[in-house]
């Protein structure tokens, strides 16, 4: 279903045979970030999704409606009707978290705001300009300039790039000139944002220079696009402005981006660094302008930098009249914050490279489409020629508006239009302007595809009619020719993230040295790494999900007080969408199990369960309980590919039941998606089948609810019945055949801490909470935070939303089948949560008593910074009777896929490093334990290779 070819590889090919082919085709360059990942090969997000906003696809009907009352013009739709919106990447961008944080350090003082200074250090170190004083945006910034450099009557020399600025340079009296460079369109020149010096040039000898105000150039924005100027070109530019003291104003916002085509495109800068050509460029401008919705991640903002000391007095003198104090300009404390931050993040050139990597990828998709693309491609986004799309046939009123119209409509995807009424702009473009950090490589698919779909329909489009002549771009109102042409309804092959980035987290990459030093410091356990070593991070889905802006709206509501009506909501979610009639708080999943496992097992006493896991068996022991194993035989073969294989062989269950006796049976703990057999479901029919036999029998039937959403969507995928049923149905089906369960609130229900016990049963619920308040909390808390249980309780309802679940499941199925069609061996069929390695399969050559998952994840990590975690014999632990290792059938590396964290470019990454491994296999040897503790080996057990490797 997902397409994928960022990278132009063909991964159904890349068999670990002839890897060789696959790395000419990925290119020496991307191939060697595999073996070394360095800060210079990125090939996915350098960052993961921090907080996720969730979007809605939007009915047919509804869009219509909205484009009706928008009177045609996108522009004016409400964002909530936008599916993936790129109508503009000018504040709409996502955060990273250290300009979140930024946000809680604001200094709201009047006057003197510590963010104020931080900002200026910020200038200084970034731009290397001395003074700056910070407007509320753009415009605020445009009008002040204006304000002070223009004389009326007199020129401003401009590129044209800022429309608002322009109506600033007329509004305060200014004969505009245009300098901009005059390419076409579709010309193939490097530099198309050049200035036309010698224009310039012209004007100052007719006129003279005291008729020039100033001249203004913005980078890489114009009629043509986004395209940058040439270093030597804003010399130049310089060189004559300062012959003739004619002050030079730069509008720096897409100085980064413009100097990542310097070094780039233009010689003797290619061992320059992004840094350094930036600062070069700010020191060329008289006065210089940031934009910081468009230069540095930042929803609001700008600023006017200068070395001259004057022109500071002179701004500082009228920020007060327009915007706010020369401190603050307009803008909170924690919005100069962000920006601090941000201008350090302008210049990260991980963030540019994956940016530009993206339009990349969208220019590559729509040329593959036939669509007429300007080239070369710019800085921030890909503009499609509507009039060589549209051609004669095309409507002759405003066909790029029609046509943005028509893709919304058909598709929910919105894209700028760049025509007459935007800055009088000769040329019909569709502006597809992708917010930064904020979609993925599967959106922009999405989007693709759309765009191509409504070039495809778009022959019939009758064109738009203005019916408010004056107004601008913003307001201007249509009424439609004819009507919406009659089409075939849009379907895409790609199914983007029902959710966009709202705030990002960078994440490392280091070098293989580095790894392999790190690697040896931890023990061979993974475990035992320190996060910020990690590049991807698959150790586990627990606690690592990334919360909606929802939930952490909710972790703004905590009330920290006794009697917090947060245990309320979550006492709400938990009986609404599992159905249980009791809800007991925990701090997390195994102080479920210890209250459960205390209050219900009697010594000696045995709990049959589809399979163990590593603290619910150690719960279960600890209160002199045994496991007996239940599951059926298929779950245990890695090469099985039965759809339910976490379901209950009833033979067995029936026989342990016989032959222990009914009391003898503590209860039966069913987990659904069976975490150490590679997450694999059961079915409705199995678990209804258990049910009744425990029932029957008086035995209660308790689950282990920690992946229950996940076990009920591979249920509606897998389990013919219930392809219609929404999850929210079947999740309360599958629980209604229980008695209770434990949860652990940090994988399914979306928590990074929490959980509970649900419950049926009135003197089992006060049995539970006179434990609780023993080890954990009140009944009312569990030992959570408000906050805490406010986010749990949201992300309960956010886990039976079907878009969500489907993405989720899909991603991991997506990294499934690129490791199957690369061959490397894997538990079939894959689950829900992760993808697992098998490790007997892969390193056959390993005995299992030399650890061959535990030494297999460890070169994971060295191989390419993703963390893994062993599923074997450590995990397993030793017989406590015999003293030996319990030797399990699965000995597994599980790749665990955090949930709204990580992109289909992430799962690429992972698969080539596997299939690398894969090929390095033979050259892998086996580990010996040098230290064991006495519980849970896994997580602080130590090794170091056998002698040898
Ligand atoms: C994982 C995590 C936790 C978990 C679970 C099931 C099916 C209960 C719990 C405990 C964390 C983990 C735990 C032990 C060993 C390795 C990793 N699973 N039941 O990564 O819940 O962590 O909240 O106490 O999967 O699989 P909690």
């Amino acid at each position: 279903m997902i397409k994928h070819d960022l990278h132009e590889l063909d991964f159904s090919s890349c068999e670990h045979e002839n890897l060789s082919k696959a790395k000419e085709s990925l290119g020496s360059s991307c191939w060697s970030a595999m073996s070394t990942l360095s800060q210079d090969n990125v090939l996915a997000e350098p960052y993961k999704l921090k907080i996720v906003q969730p979007t809605q696809r939007v009915a047919d009907a509804v869009r219509r409606q909205a484009l009706k009352r928008a009177f045609y013009n996108v522009y004016l739709l409400p964002s909530e009707h936008v599916y993936v919106d790129l109508l503009t990447e000018t504040g709409t961008g996502a955060m990273s978290d250290r300009q979140w944080a930024g946000l809680m350090i604001g200094d709201e003082a009047y006057a003197g705001s510590k963010n104020f200074f931080r900002l200026q250090r910020a200038t200084q170190e970034v731009l290397g300009l001395e003074f700056v004083v910070p407007t509320h945006n753009g415009r605020g910034a445009e009008h002040l300039v204006a304000n002070i450099k223009v004389k009326a009557g007199n020129y401003v020399a401009t590129n044209w790039g800022s429309p608002s600025a322009i109506e600033h340079f007329k509004r305060a009296g200014a004969e505009v000139y245009d300098i901009s460079g005059s390419y076409e369109l579709h010309e193939n020149f490097d530099f198309k944002g050049n200035v036309d010096v010698e224009r310039l040039e012209a004007l100052i000898h007719e006129v003279g220079p005291d008729r020039v105000s100033f001249a203004h150039v913005k980078l890489c924005v114009g009629p043509l696009g986004s395209h940058p100027a040439s270093l030597a070109n804003l010399k130049s530019l310089r060189d004559l402005t300062g012959r003739h003291h004619i002050p030079l104003v730069l509008d720096l916002s897409y100085a980064a981006e413009n100097a990542w085509f310097v070094r780039e495109r233009e010689q003797g800068h290619s061992n320059k660094t992004v840094a350094s050509i930036v600062k070069k460029i700010a020191n060329l401008a008289d006065v210089a302008i940031l934009n910081c919705r468009e230069a540095c991640y930042a929803n609001v903002g700008a600023l006017i930098a200068t070395n001259d000391a004057t022109f500071h007095q002179e701004v500082r003198a009228l920020v007060v009249v327009f915007e706010g104090l020369f401190t603050y300009g307009g803008l909170n404390g924690r919005d100069m914050e962000a920006i601090a931050v941000g201008l350090y993040e302008m210049v990260d050139e991980n963030n540019l490279r994956w940016n530009l990597t993206l339009l990349r990828k969208l220019s590559k998709l729509l040329q593959g489409y036939g669509l007429p693309v300007v080239l070369p491609e710019g800085a921030n986004g890909v503009y499609v020629d509507v009039k060589a799309l549209l051609g004669e046939a095309g409507p002759n009123d405003h066909p790029a508006r029609a046509l943005a119209a028509f893709l919304y409509a058909t598709t929910g995807v919105r894209v700028g239009v760049h025509d007459q009424l935007f800055n009088g702009c000769q040329h019909e473009l569709l502006a597809v302007l992708v917010p930064k950090r904020c979609y993925t490589a599967l959106h922009v698919e999405y989007a693709a595809e759309a765009l191509r779909y409504a070039a495809k329909n778009a022959k019939s489009i009758r064109g738009l009619r203005s019916i408010s002549p004056q107004a601008h771009f913003l307001d201007a109102r249509f009424s439609i020719v004819g009507t919406l042409p009659r089409y075939v309804r849009f379907y895409a092959e790609t199914v983007p993230e029902p959710y966009r980035a709202k705030a990002v987290e960078p994440i490392a990459t280091n070098s293989r040295e580095f790894r392999e030093k790190a690697i040896k410091e931890a023990g061979y356990n993974t475990f035992l790494l320190r996060s910020e070593d990690v590049y991807i991070d698959l150790l586990t889905d627990s606690g690592t999900s990334a919360m909606s802006d929802y939930q952490w709206a909710g972790v703004m509501q905590g009330d920290e007080r006794v009697g917090s009506p947060n245990f309320k909501t979550l006492q709400d979610a938990v009986q609404e969408v599992l159905g249980y009639r009791y809800v007991v708080p925990t701090h997390q999943g195994r102080a479920g199990e210890h209250i459960l496992s205390q209050s219900l097992i009697r010594k000696g006493q045995f709990v049959p369960m589809n399979m163990y896991f590593t603290t619910t068996r150690e719960h279960i022991e600890m209160a002199g309980g045994t496991y007996v194993d239940v599951i059926i035989d298929e779950a245990k073969n890695p090469e099985s590919r039965h759809p339910f294989k976490g379901n209950v062989d009833l033979k067995k269950l029936r026989r342990v039941i016989e032959e222990k006796g009914e009391d003898q049976i503590a209860y039966v703990s069913i987990a659904p998606e069976v975490n150490m057999a590679a997450g694999q479901p059961f079915s409705i029919s199995n678990i209804k089948q258990v049910s009744k036999i425990c029932h029957d029998r008086g035995i209660l039937l308790i689950y282990d609810a920690t992946r229950c959403a996940e076990n009920a969507w591979l249920i509606k995928d897998r389990e013919p019945r219930y392809h219609n049923t929404s999850v929210k149905e079947i999740l309360k089906e599958m629980m209604s055949y229980s008695d209770g369960c434990t949860m652990s609130g940090k994988k399914d229900c979306l928590g990074n801490i929490g959980g509970f016990i649900g419950i049926n049963s009135r003197r089992l619920y006060e049995r539970f909470c006179r434990m609780v308040s023993i080890y954990e909390g009140t009944r009312y808390d569990g030992g959570m935070s408000g906050r805490d249980m406010e986010a749990l309780a949201r992300g309960v309802y956010e886990m039976i939303d079907d878009e969500y679940i489907g993405s989720r499941v899909r991603q991991v199925q997506y990294l499934g089948k690129l490791l199957l069609d690369a061959k490397v061996p894997i538990v079939e069929p894959v689950g829900g949560f992760a993808v697992c390695l098998d490790a007997k399969r892969f390193l056959p050559h390993i005995p299992q008593d030399e650890f061959p998952a535990q030494m297999l994840a460890a070169q994971l990590y060295v191989n390419s910074g993703v963390r893994s975690m062993e599923r074997g014999v450590v995990s397993a632990g030793r017989d406590h009777k015999t003293g030996r290792h319990k030797y399990p059938q699965l000995e597994l590396v599980r790749l665990t896929i955090p949930r709204r964290v990580y992109t289909s470019s992430h799962m690429d990454v992972v698969a080539r490093s596997v299939m690398d491994l894969h090929n390095q296999r033979a050259t892998i040897g086996g580990l010996k334990m040098i230290y064991e503790p006495p519980q849970l080996r896994f997580f602080s057990a130590r090794f170091e290779p056998m002698e040898g490797h």
